[in-house]
């Protein structure tokens, strides 16, 4: 088949600085992709708003002035994009057994599959967030949130683009049949589901939602920067460029539980709440009490923590040795880059307490950056913090213990309580709602969640946010419905 009957120019739709117009065989691969992926998106994707015109950013090149132009667009419509940040000149492999080599242009053939596996993970995870976020757009507490979900929905789009666009360029016959398998897995399907374990959970409220953008796209955040360290160039860009968007993303689920916290608060000190265990108190008041969003962050957080593999794994070794994937700012850590003889301290459970254990530090790569994440995550806990102490209630939300509900890695046949105490199965089971979110718990945010598509309103569980998207007033109209 030649491209004659294809009704869009592809060099048009599909801004990109690899030179698609010129390469010949991949531009007709994405071509034969493209229909799939779009009606990927209309099926699986947004639910009831492909009509909607919506102000999004699109990312058109590389550039400053290129990757943020706002405007409105259906999103069917938008364009896709495939960008790799720019090429640094003589770049070297900087960490495991090829230290010091040139990085690679193309795929090094004794990794092959190592590296498609780590491609396909990676791409799996960002289609799968689309479909678990598809039906929130129904309940949306404002018109500025309903934006942000889309502009999150469309950048995960694209990040499943970036992926694709590796397998079809440098991984032939396998690299399409995985392409096409990336439409075919869906989130929680019983037959074919996601391959990781958080992205087959259900994404039911705002609330979830802030909380998935705040923890699990920070996973995202800290696997694409290992990536984006490696040795295989294409890859490392592509990495590169796909992290200057999840900023956006983690900012969303900040300000997101934020707003959340910051109305709780408000409206507990207007009616002269002061016990935020007055959980029966607090909800006639149509907010989301601060124990149940505690529960929130227990659930996302070791469900993401989940998502960085076993502590202790040879795979993860492998892949660093193999320089496919590096440690969080590996050019930055002061050591040898290699690791052969070094140790890292694991926390394990051993002789009934919970205690670094030194393990070869080439076996705990995933641990380390479990422990970069975790690191990572508390900024934003500690700013919550700080607004509830401003508002003047007396409440601390906390990240649980690391051992809390795990499904993966060295804690998985424990119960932990949030504190970080061992306890029996029965136990845990008979305090389970006092630590995940509860049926009660999930029908009182259920009962909240009310659209609002007035613009410049919001719904009475959120604050309103500080400044607009791209400097916009606050009456803004984010998304304009089809009528
Ligand atoms: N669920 O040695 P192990 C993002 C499997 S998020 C189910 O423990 P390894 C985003 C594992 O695959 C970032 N299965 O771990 C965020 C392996 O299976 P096979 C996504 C799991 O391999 C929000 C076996 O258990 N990117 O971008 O060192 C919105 C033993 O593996 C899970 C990446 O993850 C789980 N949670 O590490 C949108 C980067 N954990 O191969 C997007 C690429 C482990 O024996 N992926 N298993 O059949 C990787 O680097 C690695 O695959 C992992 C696992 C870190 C995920
Ligand atoms: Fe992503
Ligand atoms: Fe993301």
């Amino acid at each position: 088949m030649s491209d004659v009957n294809v009704q869009v120019s592809y060099d048009d739709l599909i801004p990109n600085n690899v030179n698609l117009s010129e390469d010949r065989r991949l531009k007709r691969a994405l071509e034969e992709w493209h229909p799939g992926y779009i009606d990927w998106w209309k099926n699986q994707g947004p639910d009831g708003f492909q009509e909607a015109q919506v102000y999004l950013r699109t990312a058109v090149g590389v550039d400053p002035a290129g990757w943020a132009k706002f405007g409105y667009v259906k999103m069917p419509e938008y364009r896709w994009g495939i960008l790799l940040a720019p090429q640094e000149e003589d770049r070297k492999i900087a960490f495991g057994r090829h230290k010091g080599e040139p990085a690679w242009q193309e795929v090094p053939g004794e990794y092959r599959s190592l590296l498609r596996r780590l491609i396909v993970v990676q791409g799996d995870t960002e289609p799968a967030s689309v479909e678990q976020q598809r039906h929130l757009g129904a309940t949306c507490p404002s018109l500025y949130d309903l934006r942000n979900l889309f502009q999150v929905n469309v950048e995960e789009g694209r990040h499943l683009w970036a992926m694709v666009y590796l397998l079809q360029k440098y991984f032939g016959r396998d690299g399409r049949e995985e392409a096409e398998a990336m439409l075919r897995r869906h989130s929680g399907d019983a037959d074919k589901p996601r391959l990781l374990g958080a992205f087959n959970e259900a994404t039911p409220d705002w609330l979830s939602f802030f909380m998935f953008t705040y923890f699990t796209d920070r996973d995202g955040k800290m696997q694409l920067a290992s990536l984006a360290e490696s040795g295989f160039d294409p890859l490392s860009r592509s990495c590169r460029f796909m992290l200057t968007e999840e900023a956006h993303h983690m900012f969303v689920g900040e300000s997101g539980v934020s707003r959340v916290v910051q109305r709780t608060c408000e409206a507990m000190k207007t009616a002269g709440i002061d016990d935020p265990f007055d959980v029966e108190a607090v909800r006639k008041l149509g907010v989301i009490d601060l124990p149940t969003i505690q529960k929130k962050v227990n659930f996302h957080f070791a469900v993401t923590l989940d998502l960085f593999g076993a502590e202790v794994s040879t795979n993860a070794a492998n892949a660093f040795n193999a320089g496919l994937k590096g440690r969080f700012q590996e050019t930055k850590i002061d050591d040898d880059h290699q690791l052969d003889n070094s140790t890292y301290p694991v926390m394990k459970y051993v002789d009934g307490e919970f205690r670094a254990v030194d393990e070869p530090a080439l076996n705990a790569i995933n641990a380390r950056l479990r422990d970069d994440y975790v690191k990572d995550a508390a900024g934003g806990v500690k700013r919550w913090n700080k607004l509830i102490a401003k508002i003047g209630v007396d409440f601390d939300l906390a990240l649980p213990h690391q051992a809390f509900s795990r499904r993966i890695g060295e804690f998985a046949e424990l119960s932990v309580t949030p504190g970080g105490i061992v306890v029996g199965e029965d136990a845990w089971q008979a305090q389970r709602d006092e630590w995940l979110p509860s049926k009660e718990d999930l029908e009182h945010i259920n009962s909240l969640m009310k659209p609002v598509q007035e613009p410049g309103q919001y719904a009475s569980w959120i604050a309103p946010p500080k400044v607009g998207i791209d400097n916009q007033p606050g009456d803004f109209e984010y998304v304009q419905l089809a009528s």
